[in-house]
């Protein structure tokens, strides 16, 4: 909506200060990023299905479709976060790989 102008003179009559009143304040949500698990050939389906389970609160059986889905397509969607909370777990997954020495790997994608 048209924005409003309204002029407030300074108490002698100078210039003093103009506001600018916007109808439409703000509707922009935070930005949301997507973390995608990238598929290997070394990283058991086992530890891919219990990163999904304790990392991004997936059920077995969604966890197992994620993980089927990443090994048969090459990438998939564990989840979608704020900015912060992609990247922790993002480092999560890349720490606990590294700690069991399988190159898994995932991705942060703006939506
Ligand atoms: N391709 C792996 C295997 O056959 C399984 C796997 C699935 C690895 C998903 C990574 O993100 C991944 N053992």
């Amino acid at each position: 909506m048209a924005p409003r102008r309204e002029e407030h003179k300074g108490e002698d009559g100078s210039a003093g200060t103009e506001t600018i009143t916007r109808e439409h304040v703000r509707t922009k949500l935070p930005p949301r990023f997507r973390v995608i698990l990238l598929n290997d050939d070394y990283t058991t389906m086992d530890f891919v299905i219990a990163v999904l389970e304790t990392i991004f609160r997936k059920s077995p059986a969604e966890a197992t479709q994620i993980m089927i889905h990443v090994h048969r397509r090459g990438q998939g969607v564990a989840g979608i976060y704020g900015k912060e909370i992609a990247e922790a777990k993002a480092s999560e997954v890349h720490e606990r790989a590294k700690g069991a020495g399988f190159p898994l790997r995932c991705i942060l994608e703006h939506e």
